[in-house]
C-alpha cells in the first residue's frame, strides 16, 4: 500500500524566494538536510541555482561547487537525493556524487544535453513544466486553457525524452506552479491534477511558499504574506494532492506534510478495506532515511532509485499512483 512521497527542499543559495539564502553554507545545507530527514522527508532536493522570479543564472561553476559537496555528504549518510538542476553537466557530476533522482525544473528544455545524460544514467526524472528562465518566465504566460496546454506541453516533452533513450518508468511529470503561472492559473492545475494524471507518469506538485499561495493569503492591505507564512496552505495542498494521488509533494517545511501524507493514505486504505486506521505503513518513525522510490504507476514497471542495503523491508516507503 503506497502513499504520497515528501521531497524536503535543500537550497543551497543565497537568494531563495522561500528560504533566502539560510543555508547556503554546505555544512548548515547538509544539517539542514539532516534535519527534514528527521522530520519524515523522503527525498532530499538539493540545488544550487535560484529560480526565483527574475533571478539571473549562476555560472556552471558556482552550480557545482554548491550542490556536490551537499549531494556527497547526503547520499553517504543514506538519504534518497535528487538534484535540482537545468544543466546536463551538473546532473551528470550529481549523480556519480550519489544523487538517485534529477529535478530538471526546464523538463530538458534549457540543456539538449540533459536527456542523454537521463538515458545513460538511468535514474529517476522529474520532468517539470516550463518556458523559459526566471529572468523571462513571467512574461511567458499566455494559455488557452491552462491544465490542457501544460499537459500536452509535457506530453510533447515525454515524447522528446523518450526518443533520446529515457525509459517512461524513468519518468516524473511536474505542472510547474508558479513557473509562468501568475497566482489564478495555478488553482485549476491542482484542482484538475487527474488530467495531468492521465498521461500515466507519476506526479509531483511543488505548491510550497509560492506566490499564488501568498496571494491567496493577503491580509486586509492586500499585501501577499510572506513566505514562511505560507507553510500552513502549503500542507493543505499537500493533503488535496495527496488525496487526488500525487506521487510525491516538494515542500520546505517537512513535519506537516509529512504528517498528511500518512493520514491521506490512512483514510484512503480504511475506505477500500474498511480496516482500523492506524496500521503501520511506510516510513512512519520519520528517521529512518532508506526509502525505496518507486515511480511505478500501477501500468508501468517500477523504477527503483532508492533502495539502500541493510535497511530492511520494513523501513520501506513505495508510492504507487
Ligand atoms: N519549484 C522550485 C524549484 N524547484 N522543482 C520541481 N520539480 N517543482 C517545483 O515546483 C519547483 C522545483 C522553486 O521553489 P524554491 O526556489 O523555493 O525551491
Amino acid at each position: 500500500m503506497g502513499r504520497t512521497l515528501v521531497m524536503g527542499v535543500v537550497n543551497v543559495t543565497p537568494d531563495s524566494f522561500s528560504d533566502g539564502g539560510a543555508w547556503y553554507e554546505p555544512d548548515a545545507a547538509v544539517a539542514h538536510g539532516r534535519e527534514l530527514l528527521g522530520e519524515g522527508a523522503d527525498i532530499l532536493d538539493v540545488g544550487g541555482e535560484s529560480t526565483r522570479p527574475g533571478a539571473t543564472r549562476v555560472p556552471v561553476e558556482a552550480e557545482l561547487a554548491r550542490v556536490l559537496p551537499v549531494v556527497s555528504a547526503l547520499a553517504a549518510g543514506g538519504a534518497v537525493v535528487s538534484v535540482d538542476t537545468t544543466r546536463a553537466v551538473v546532473a551528470e557530476q550529481a549523480v556519480a556524487a550519489g544523487a538517485r533522482i534529477v529535478n530538471d525544473v526546464s523538463g530538458g528544455l534549457a540543456d539538449p544535453a540533459m536527456a542523454d545524460v537521463v538515458a545513460r544514467t538511468g535514474v529517476a526524472y522529474v520532468c517539470m513544466h516550463w518556458r523559459g528562465h526566471a529572468d523571462v518566465m513571467d512574461d511567458l504566460e499566455e494559455y488557452d486553457d491552462v491544465v490542457t496546454d501544460v499537459r500536452d506541453e509535457l506530453a510533447a516533452r515525454v515524447t522528446a525524452l523518450l526518443a533520446a533513450g529515457v525509459r517512461s518508468d524513468q519518468l516524473v511529470l511536474d505542472p510547474g506552479l508558479g513557473f509562468s503561472k501568475s497566482g489564478a492559473s495555478n488553482w485549476p492545475l491542482l484542482a484538475r491534477l487527474g488530467e495531468l494524471e492521465e498521461l500515466g507518469l507519476p506526479v509531483l506538485v511543488g505548491a510550497s511558499r509560492k506566490r499564488f499561495l501568498g496571494h491567496l493569503l493577503a491580509r486586509s492591505d492586500g499585501r501577499p504574506v510572506p513566505p514562511l507564512l505560507r507553510d500552513d496552505a502549503t500542507a493543505a495542498v499537500t493533503t488535496l494532492a495527496a488525496a487526488a494521488g500525487a506521487w510525491c509533494v516538494r515542500v520546505h517545511s517537512v513535519r506537516a506534510s509529512a504528517d498528511a501524507v500518512r493520514v491521506v493514505a490512512a483514510w484512503s486504505r480504511a475506505g477500500r478495506t474498511g480496516a482500523e486506521s492506524g496500521t503501520t505503513i511506510g516510513t512512519e518513525t520519520g528517521t529512518e532515511t532508506g526509502a525505496e522510490i518507486d515511480t511505478r504507476t500501477g501500468t508501468g514497471t517500477a523504477v527503483e532509485v532508492g533502495a539502500r542495503p541493510g535497511t530492511g523491508g520494513d523501513s520501506t516507503a513505495r508510492a504507487t499512483t
